[in-house]
């Protein structure tokens, strides 16, 4: 029996094998977990994520961008006729225009602002209010945050102030869903990993050689301990604990220097 054994998620934001959700489906396989997916619903994205789940044969994987509410209805839809309740949620999605991110906070365009908010934050409130009618005895939500929503960090700009108010969302979310619902929704703060999103930040690898270094560890996170994380912030072992943003990133917050 594994920690996750009858127990029914979707993840939102696999792009491929590089991806943050893919190292939580991953750890969430080991335990047995049942899983459902949403890609981007392009071409290249389904083939990506196809391929990769095919050794899993998840029976749902299905197209959806955020920004569209009949995509967001649709896959909550599909869940219900499969699974009829769902037990955990994985919400791993951010995008906004390489140019805008690379561009001072202060020169970020309106209509840049906007996509980057309402797929980066609003897509987690409107996916977590349709997944709490499917989570009658309760549940857990996790999204992906990083630690440019603390603190100013040169060349995050404008997902800077996405992931603020991410994190914020997230402990208002905590409240209006664990209220009566009894449903639990945390972030994760992880370090810098190399994957499709990220290489839209300038100097990326700057960043993660200087946060190896600066760590109280001495180094970068693995993939896996971003879902390890996942599996304890999705699992009864964190029962009492909502609203909280956990930082995965080997000691790097805690750090003034
Ligand atoms: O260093 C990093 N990579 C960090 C990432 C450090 C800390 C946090 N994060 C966050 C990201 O901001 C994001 O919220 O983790 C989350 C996952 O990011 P990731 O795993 O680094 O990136 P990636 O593998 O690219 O997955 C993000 C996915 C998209 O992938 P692509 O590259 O195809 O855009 O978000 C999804 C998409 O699958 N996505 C959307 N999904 C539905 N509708 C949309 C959309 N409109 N836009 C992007």
């Amino acid at each position: 029996m594994g920690l996750f054994s009858n127990k029914i998620g979707l993840v939102m934001g696999v792009a491929n094998d590089h991806s943050i959700a893919w190292a939580m489906s991953e750890a969430l396989y080991a335990e047995g977990a049942e899983l459902a997916f949403t890609h981007l619903p392009t071409p290249s994205g389904e083939r990506r994520v196809k391929r990769l789940l095919e050794p899993h044969a998840p029976k749902l994987v299905l197209p959806c961008d955020v920004q569209n509410d009949a995509d967001i209805a649709r896959v909550f839809e599909a869940v219900r006729g499969v699974y009829e309740r769902l037990d955990f949620l994985v919400h791993s999605i951010a995008f906004a225009p390489p140019a805008e991110i690379r561009r001072p906070y202060l020169d970020t365009s309106r209509a840049g602002w906007h996509l980057a908010m309402d797929i980066s934050v609003y897509s987690l409130v409107a996916v977590c209010r349709e997944a709490a009618p499917l989570m009658p005895e309760g549940g857990a939500i996790v999204t992906i945050s990083y630690f440019g929503g603390e603190k100013v960090m040169p060349g995050y700009n404008v997902m800077g102030v996405c992931k603020a108010a991410l994190e914020h969302s997230v402990r208002y979310l905590a409240w209006d869903l664990g209220r009566e619902r009894k449903i639990r929704i945390n972030a994760i703060s992880a370090g810098p990993m190399r994957t499709l999103s990220s290489a839209g930040i300038s100097d990326f690898d700057q960043m993660r050689d200087h946060a190896a270094r600066k760590s109280c560890l001495n180094r970068n996170v693995a993939p896996a301990e971003l879902g390890t994380t996942g599996l304890y912030l999705l699992s009864h072992l964190s029962n009492g604990v909502t609203g909280e943003l956990i930082h995965v990133d080997c000691g790097y917050s805690i750090v003034g220097l």
